[in-house]
């Protein structure tokens, strides 16, 4: 029926109904790790019971079907007819609010296996979202059929009796007939599922109007993202085609970038113009350790050398050689009698004994690569997390490892709560390279602190400058599931529309429980200006936005302190993920158009180094 693994709480068991007396289940465990296992219950029911039961004559002018067992999986071989039938007159709308009848081998055309018929129309395959028929009379044939093979979790359904003038009374009927309500067309977002009430809108004054004829909210233009689909609320962004625009937001003509002067007026259309060289300094130039600037947009640990004296491939994790560029043993010939050997390092792997001197990287490998809308992370996948225990209580807060000897976290995660000393390092257990709460398997380590530092300005009204500094008790040695994540330069950028990840154990939805294995989702950074409008001007250049504004995907109470992990692009070298934000708060988790907000990590590299020295 399914395979699955994981973590399933005792208080959300699953269950499966065979459809005969026999139920094959096969624990299969790898030589990883020791886990409870499973215990399960098993009890018969009748067969034939009222779960099995389908087909059937319905009268009136609304009612409800569903396959045998919904949602468990419906037996094969098995045929149901429903004959529907509603006021003389009228006709009948059918909304399958569900549709799983997956089987491997039918397109979801032909229908050659398991399908539904609604009169002769037949229907299979997984759908998304809500499917809608509509029968032009006032009775209606409905067959549902599986054969011999593999069966999925079904369908329900319900049915109304309609007016054939009047479908989707005081509703907009989208061209999937189903009906929604009229607020919700031309409103920039695809609520039919196919996009029938976004076509043909005359946008409003508040609206952008798309060139596909589209209407978008206004406050998606310019946000870095592609939102028409066509890119044209990308278009003209505050410059004109033949204009390069700069970081301070000023237009330059194209012509004039990396021309050797500083047209921009902050520099930033001489960076990144090819061959790093040396420069004035200015915000938007990198500094070296030797006071030196360079015009290079975020060039610390991207395995490039650009400062004369290497130092900004020095915090890449602690005492580390700046990565080569190839992973061959290479001689170098100085003299005929004596050679130099360099030994490259490869990209580190799990047997590395030099895996400890980097940062930002996972040793273990992914196929491809709660937090709300999110999925279980694979073991080692975010290796910095961290989670924050209050003795006796359990998981309270996320944390960053930046090194053997320190984590980030949010300074509202460390605020005295009446008797609860959030202040106190006694009062916390940081538990590293932890994966299933309650479940500490051998790549745990668990650390007393020996120091709490609050920013000095956090606000706790506004939450302002919320991040805090924890001293662990004693240095932690790095392993496949504990590296430190890279602290991205004052200067680094990450701009609007990139994708980053978030994770942590907090709560899976808003107000609800926290999550027991290591969630994970991806969320795209927003334009400040965009998201201060969104968020009734309460963000500062302290706080960075990240979300995804259709809902459903956000960082949630108990994530608070945890990483914003913005994976460098992959064509600089390396791949490394930096610490780009610190969950902070939100308007609720995961809302229509309320992004998380995060703590900008850039904002407190100077202070991070002054106490950490990292
Ligand atoms: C919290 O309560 C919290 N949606 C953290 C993040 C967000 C909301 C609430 C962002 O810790």
């Amino acid at each position: 029926m399914e395979e699955i693994c994981g973590y399933y709480s005792p208080s959300d068991p699953l269950s499966f109904l065979s459809s005969r007396n026999v139920m094959l289940v096969t624990l299969v465990t790898s030589e990883k790790g020791n886990y409870p296992g499973i215990r399960a219950h098993v009890s018969q029911v009748l067969k034939g019971g009222a779960g099995m039961k389908c087909g059937g004559k319905i009268v009136g002018p609304q009612g409800a079907f569903m396959t045998p067992n919904f949602p468990n999986y419906y037996p094969p071989n098995t045929e149901c007819e429903w004959k529907i039938e509603v006021p003389a007159g009228k006709w009948i709308s059918v909304i399958f609010s569900k549709f799983l009848l997956f089987e491997p081998g039918q397109n979801g055309k032909d229908c050659t296996k398991d399908y539904v018929a609604v009169n002769s129309k037949k229907l299979c395959g997984e759908k998304v979202g809500q499917v809608a028929e509509t029968i032009s009379s006032n009775v209606a044939t409905i067959r549902f059929v599986s054969d011999r093979s593999f069966v999925d979790r079904g369908f329900n359904a319900t049915f109304k009796a309609i007016d054939s003038l009047d479908p989707c009374p005081k509703m907009f009927q989208c061209k999937n007939q189903l009906c929604m309500d009229l607020k919700l067309k031309c409103d920039g977002w695809n609520d039919c599922g196919d996009m029938s009430d976004e076509l043909n809108c005359k946008c409003n004054e508040s609206d952008l109007q798309c060139k596909n004829g589209l209407c978008k909210p206004m406050f998606w233009q310019c946000d870095g993202v592609n939102d028409c689909g066509d890119n044209t609320d990308e278009l003209n962004c505050g410059c004109k085609a033949d204009q390069f625009l700069c970081l301070n937001s000023a237009c330059v003509l194209k012509k004039k970038r990396c021309d050797g002067r500083n047209d921009c007026g902050d520099g930033s259309d001489e960076l990144d113009c090819g061959r790093t060289t040396s420069t004035s300094c200015s915000d938007v130039t990198y500094k070296c350790k030797n006071q030196m600037c360079i015009n290079k947009q975020n060039p610390e640990c991207d395995g490039t050398r650009d400062c004369a004296d290497g130092s900004d491939e020095e915090n890449c994790g602690e005492c580390s050689p700046p990565p080569p560029p190839s992973s061959h043993l290479h001689l170098h010939h100085l003299h005929p009698h004596t050679s130099t050997i360099s030994i490259l390092t490869p990209p580190p792997s799990p047997s590395s004994h030099l895996h400890h001197l980097y940062c930002g990287q996972r040793l273990l490998r992914f196929k491809g690569s709660r937090i709300v809308g999110g999925q279980d992370a694979e073991l080692g996948e975010f290796p910095w997390q961290v989670s924050l225990h209050v003795k006796a209580y359990g998981h309270v807060c996320g944390a960053s490892v930046i090194s053997r000897r320190w984590l980030v976290t949010a300074a509202h995660c460390v605020q005295d709560d009446g008797k609860i000393k959030f202040s106190q390092p006694r009062t916390w257990e940081a538990h590293l390279g932890l994966h299933t709460q309650r479940m500490p398997g051998k790549a745990v380590v668990k650390l007393g602190l020996k120091q709490v530092i609050p920013h000095p300005y956090y606000n706790a009204y506004t939450y302002d400058n919320d991040i805090a500094l924890m001293e662990l008790a004693g240095d932690v040695a790095f392993s496949d599931y504990i590296q430190p994540i890279c602290l991205p330069a004052a200067q680094h950028v990450f701009p609007s529309g990139t994708t980053v990840s978030i994770t942590g154990w907090g709560a899976t939805r808003e107000g609800g429980s926290a999550a027991s294995v290591l969630q994970k989702a991806q969320v795209r950074i927003i334009n400040a200006t965009v998201c201060n409008r969104l968020m009734s001007n309460q963000i500062t250049s302290r706080m960075l936005c990240a979300g995804i504004l259709s809902g459903g995907v956000d960082a949630c109470q108990g994530d608070s302190g945890g990483p914003l992990s913005s994976l460098a692009s992959p064509a600089s070298e390396g791949g490394r993920s930096f610490l780009a934000g610190v969950v902070s708060w939100g308007d609720g988790c995961a809302r229509r158009n309320k992004p998380g907000i995060y703590s900008t990590v850039t904002k407190f590299r100077g202070w991070i180094k002054e106490k950490t020295g990292v």
